[in-house]
């Protein structure tokens, strides 16, 4: 397993649609399993592939708060087919926005089907922190970030910082 670099915004890969998967193998298991330990090492609750700068249709998410009770979950190829009218709000974070934060609105509940690390069809219902981690994981895939849900001058101003924060880091790095 290794640790992968997570892509931070303004970076024009996030803006792009992930490809689905054909066929779940050895080698797309190994990317899996590297997405897992970064997800656990950044910290953070859900990653989706082309945070990694892969453009393909995969999710890592472990809500479970226990450390010690690990509880992941693979998502491959995964369709949303229901969103419930009732919604729910959670403060939101990103790896790719380091620093940024903000309430979210969204469905409370959702339905999905997916392929899961085997290679098998399965449906989930989720709700909770966990349906919220899932849409804005699946936003990920078709190049959505939470600050797209933020007005234009709450957006422009995290992007602007975002920017700054980026090129004092490649100063440093470089
Ligand atoms: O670590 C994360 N926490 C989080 C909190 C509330 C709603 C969504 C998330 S996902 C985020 C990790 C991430 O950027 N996934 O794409
Ligand atoms: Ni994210």
């Amino acid at each position: 397993m290794a640790i992968r670099k997570i892509l931070i915004e303004p970076e024009p890969l996030l803006r792009k649609k992930s490809e689905s998967i054909e066929k779940v193998d050895d080698d797309l298991r190994k990317l899996m399993d590297d997405m897992l330990e970064t997800m656990y090492q950044a910290p953070g609750i859900g990653l989706a592939a082309i945070q990694v700068g892969i453009l393909k249709r995969i999710i890592v998410i472990d809500v479970s708060k226990d450390v010690n009770k690990k509880n992941p979950l693979f998502l491959v190829n995964p369709k949303i087919t229901f969103r419930s009218v009732k919604t729910s709000t959670y403060e939101e974070g990103c790896l790719s926005l380091p620093g940024q934060f903000a309430e979210i609105e969204r469905p409370a509940e959702c339905s999905l089907n997916y392929i899961d690390y085997k290679g098998k069809y399965r449906e989930l219902k989720a709700d909770g922190l966990l349906a919220t981690c899932i849409q804005h994981e699946v936003d990920h895939l078709d190049g959505i970030l939470f600050i797209d849900y933020l007005s234009k001058l709450k957006k422009t101003m995290i992007i602007k910082k975002l920017t700054k924060q980026k090129k004092t880091l490649e100063r440093i790095v470089v």
